[in-house]
């Protein structure tokens, strides 16, 4: 490992003076490295080698039962002012919780290791990819990051002397929920993370990076950092068509992401190019191009089965770590969904689990981190520097009721409303209640580093630089009957609403007009070989005026929060939605 990186030198110096760690070691992202650490953590118990035949190179990891999941209540944005972190963040002043955790990282690393994890986002070639570099006393995270980045050497070629690097501090501490911090720092380009190795909490390049600070640094620059997957969708010509999607957490970005079309697309073929975040800027030739700033998946893994997502388990079988689902008695990983329980297992808390245990084997937000590179349908644009050409930009959210299945909105503002306005019910991904609806804007609420009201200003005027901007449309894969039961089939079959979005965008197929937006006209969305009846369809398609008066209440309530910096053309477009509401009630 190399560099002459004065600034990065300087700051590391800087780092290991108050963490005081035992040993340093600075991180070349090769596969000895990587297998050394894993070594030292089977060792040590942090990690359990799984059935190395079945498995080859798969690892488990349970984390402390208290730190499974983003801790949003204990994520900060410390922006010098906080109406520049805006309603929709914790905020602290920067100096004041630069204190507070100057004391709790003092002496943190005191008989541990420190790891300096220099990392690009994105293709290492592409000009729109960043460096960022995270000093963290976790082997766990380091090798996380090994699979989720392009870690090491090559992250310092890219970066040579410039001292444009994201700043990432992270330490586990105690893993004290009490002593737990997530905090940002826009202005000067730095991450502190403190008390919590799980995920999004300490894994520094995925949402702190790639999301909260690159949102403010795409504001400053004039390009969108999103949570969204990115999707090639190839017909049967061999004419292949992109698309961004934005869900939140454990919402369906991965299933998507990698989805299988149903047996009748003959010739079709999806594929993936990133399933949870997309960095997006016009191309010379005025269309939106998006790149996927990371180089593995850190999925969902209960619901993964060969049904829902098969290429999610092939990519999945090898050179994999797997974080809180359970393992069988004789080695294998496994989770709620995936197939026939062991008779045997050891759940996601240690504890000896059957079949009859009246817990779940796995914890809800049990994870596995694999290469993108082993997906069997990984995009050839995968590493592309200049990134993927996007026609269909698509929010959703997880709505039993309210949100139709499928709807375009009438043109760029009006889509940017749609997209503020999502909502979601709420999942285990992070800590707190799950199933409660709460707004969720653009599937960005707990990852957007700066205020709402500006960040909807900033995709107001993004539309505006090209007459190319893509088409947006919102979806609903989750909406119930009256007991409760999902009433689209979903996952491969989502391909259906997918095809549709594409007819629209080449104006390929007619749409009825509704106040919410435009809905498939009878006929256009293909249902063939789904059991869908009459009532069924009107139950996906229909907007109930009622149900969206009361929605509306809670878009104003929603809008109010942000005071008079909320754009005005986003209460124009709220306006004309009641207008539009008023009128077929009157009618
Ligand atoms: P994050 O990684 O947290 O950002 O989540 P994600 O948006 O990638 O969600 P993911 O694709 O992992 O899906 C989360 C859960 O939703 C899984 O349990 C899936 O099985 C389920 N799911 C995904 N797509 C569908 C669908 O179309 N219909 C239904 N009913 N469930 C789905
Ligand atoms: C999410 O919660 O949206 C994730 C998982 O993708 S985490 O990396 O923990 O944020
Ligand atoms: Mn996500």
């Amino acid at each position: 490992m190399t560099t002459n990186n004065i600034a990065l030198k300087t700051w590391v110096d800087e780092v290991a003076a108050l963490t005081t760690p035992d040993t340093i070691q600075w991180c070349d992202g090769s596969q000895a490295e990587y297998d050394k650490l894993i070594e030292l953590m089977v060792g040590n118990g942090m990690m359990e080698a799984l059935d190395q035949e079945k498995w080859p190179g798969c690892y488990y990891h349970r984390s402390d039962a208290q730190d499974v999941a983003r801790v949003e209540h204990l994520t900060f944005i410390c922006s010098n002012d906080k109406d520049v972190a805006g309603p929709n963040n914790n905020w602290e002043e920067p100096a004041v919780m630069k204190e507070k955790l100057t004391g709790l990282f003092k002496g943190c690393m005191k008989g541990r290791t420190m790891y300096v994890v220099p990392y690009c986002m994105g293709p290492v070639g592409s000009p729109y990819s960043k460096v960022g570099v995270e000093i963290t006393d976790s082997p766990y995270v380091t090798v996380n990051m090994k699979i989720m980045t392009r870690m090491g050497q090559q992250a310092l070629d890219k970066l040579g002397d410039s001292t444009d690097f994201v700043r990432g501090l992270h330490s586990t501490g105690e893993l004290d929920p009490e002593r737990r911090y997530i905090c940002h720092f826009p202005e000067t380009r730095e991450i502190w993370s403190f008390g919590s190795g799980y995920g999004g909490n300490a894994l520094l390049g995925k949402k702190c990076h790639a999301l909260r600070i690159a949102s403010a640094q795409a504001r400053d620059e004039g390009w969108l950092a999103e949570h969204m997957l990115i999707l090639g969708l190839e017909n049967p010509e061999g004419e292949v068509k992109y698309v961004t999607a934005a869900f939140p957490s454990a919402c369906g970005k991965t299933n998507l992401a990698m989805l299988i079309p149903p047996a009748h697309y003959k010739g079709w073929k999806a594929w993936c190019v990133g399933d949870d975040i997309a960095w997006m800027r016009y191309g010379e030739d005025g269309r939106l191009y998006a790149i996927n700033p990371e180089a593995g998946f850190f999925g969902v893994a209960p619901g993964t089965s060969e049904k829902t997502n098969k290429n999610a388990l092939e990519s999945l079988k090898t050179n994999s770590i797997f974080t809180n689902t359970a393992v069988s008695e004789d080695g294998q990983p496994w989770w709620e969904g995936l197939s026939e329980a062991p008779a045997n297992a050891t759940d996601w808390r240690g504890n000896a689990w059957t079949p009859e245990s009246d817990t779940p084997a796995a914890h809800p937000n049990s994870r596995f981190t694999a290469p993108a590179r082993q997906c069997p349908v990984v995009s050839s644009k995968f590493d592309d520097p200049e990134g993927v050409p996007i026609e269909a930009m698509i929010f959703g959210g997880r709505r039993a009721k309210t949100a139709p299945l499928v709807f375009e909105a009438f043109d760029w503002e009006h889509g940017v409303y749609v997209g503020a306005m999502a909502a979601s019910e709420t999942t285990a991904a992070a800590t707190g209640a799950v199933g409660v609806v709460r707004r969720d804007p653009m599937a960005m609420k707990p990852f957007c580093g700066y205020n709402f009201a500006d960040y909807f200003g900033h995709w107001l005027e993004m539309g505006k630089k090209s007459e190319k901007a893509p088409k947006i449309f919102h979806v609903n894969w989750f909406r119930q009957n009256d007991k409760g039961e999902f009433i689209w089939p979903g996952f491969g079959d989502n391909m259906r609403v997918l095809e549709w979005i594409l007819k629209r965008c080449a104006g390929e197929a007619d749409a009825v007009e509704t106040p919410i937006g435009h809905v498939p006209a009878p006929g256009t969305l293909d249902l063939e070989g789904i059991d869908i009846d009459e009532v069924t369809l009107e139950r996906l398609l229909g907007v109930d005026p009622e149900a969206w008066h009361t929605e509306l209440e809670g878009q104003k309530e929603f809008l109010e929060t942000y005071g008079e910096r909320m754009p005005a053309a986003m209460w124009k477009q709220f306006e004309q939605l009641k207008e539009r509401l008023t009128a077929v009630s009157a009618s």
